[in-house]
């Protein structure tokens, strides 16, 4: 067998190899989920957080058409600094961008895959993508939902955004042999707010108890992967309303533009971050920071099980 060209960093080899835990972290939201400069800081501290928590972090992105899986901080400034002129990789976009020696954004898709292939088994973002409104005519389904189904790794984010159709998104990951627990509660979190109005398939309430379910996904060996829901702290759930109407302008807008594609998901988020003038902006940032703290410790859990 050929093996992949993967370009791992020393500090998450060495972690790999000591059996110590390790989180993936994904790049699409750092060149096209967030604005220049706050999406370095952002990365930087998100990995801080992971560090703190007793985590190696293990940032994924393509530079030169070498996957890179830990980056150094220049690394993560360049690709920070070029933004959405760094091409957004799905899965589907891997082989082009290899080939062509580019430089690649990996989206929940792509991060998932480089993660598995690196053995790397938990990986911490915000939100997932998944069926977009009108995703029963457009067939526009994230292929994060179909990686997650075919990937043995446990994805933390903070539920799919209401820019999509949740109760659709739920049915397909169910339909793709998804486990999907949500943290601490029995609804399904929609990423700015706790509440979808969809009961979560499963409800974990520790580490320790989605690192079981994650222990147990490995063990079957089914090769499906699983995804933790964690609610948006309620400090930072206030906006909710705002943030909805933001959404539906910011489809409308979408609609009447033409927007499609994987230009549709970064269009959204740019969009709702304006109307609401940076306020989920500031709400997404510390999202994320949560996920990498319950994230990082699952992963503590589950290496300390497999040893
Ligand atoms: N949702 C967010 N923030 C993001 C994304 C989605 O709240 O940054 C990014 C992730 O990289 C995700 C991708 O994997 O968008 C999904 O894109 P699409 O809908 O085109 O599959
Ligand atoms: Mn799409």
């Amino acid at each position: 067998m050929v093996e992949p060209r993967l370009e791992i960093s020393p500090e998450v080899q060495a972690a790999l190899s000591e059996g110590r835990p390790v989180v993936a972290l994904e790049s699409t939201i750092i060149t096209h989920g967030m604005p220049w400069p706050d999406n370095l800081s952002t990365a930087l501290e998100v990995e801080e957080v992971v560090r703190a928590s007793g985590a190696v972090p293990a940032t994924i992105a393509i530079i030169k058409g070498e996957p890179h899986i830990g980056m150094q901080r220049e690394q993560l400034e360049y690709i920070a600094r070029k933004g959405t002129a760094v091409q957004k990789v799905s899965r589907r976009d891997l082989p082009v961008v290899m080939a062509r020696q580019l430089d690649g954004a990996t989206t929940v898709s792509a991060t998932s895959a480089l993660a598995a292939l690196s053995g790397i088994h938990v990986f911490v973002t915000g939100g997932i993508g998944g069926v977009h409104r009108g995703g029963e005519v457009t067939m526009d389904i994230s292929a994060d939902l179909t990686e997650l189904g075919r990937t043995p790794i446990a994805v933390v984010c903070a539920g799919a955004k209401s820019i999509l159709d949740i109760p659709r998104t739920l049915e397909v990951l169910e339909t793709l042999g998804v486990a999907v627990a949500s943290y601490g509660t029995d609804e399904f979190p929609a990423f700015f707010t706790p509440r979808s109005g969809c009961r979560s398939p499963a409800r974990v309430d520790s580490p320790a108890e989605a690192a079981a379910m994650l222990d147990s996904v490995q063990r079957l060996g089914l090769g499906s992967g699983m995804l933790v829901a964690v609610p948006i702290p309620h400090e930072q759930a206030a906006e909710g309303d705002e943030v909805e109407t933001a959404i539906r302008a910011a489809l409308r807008e979408a609609d009447s533009r033409g927007i499609r594609g994987n230009e549709v998901t970064p269009f959204l988020l740019e969009r709702v971050r304006a109307l609401t003038r940076g306020r989920s902006l500031d709400a997404n940032i510390q999202l994320v920071k949560n996920n990498a703290r319950i994230g990082s410790a699952i992963a503590r859990e589950y290496a300390a099980q497999l040893r």
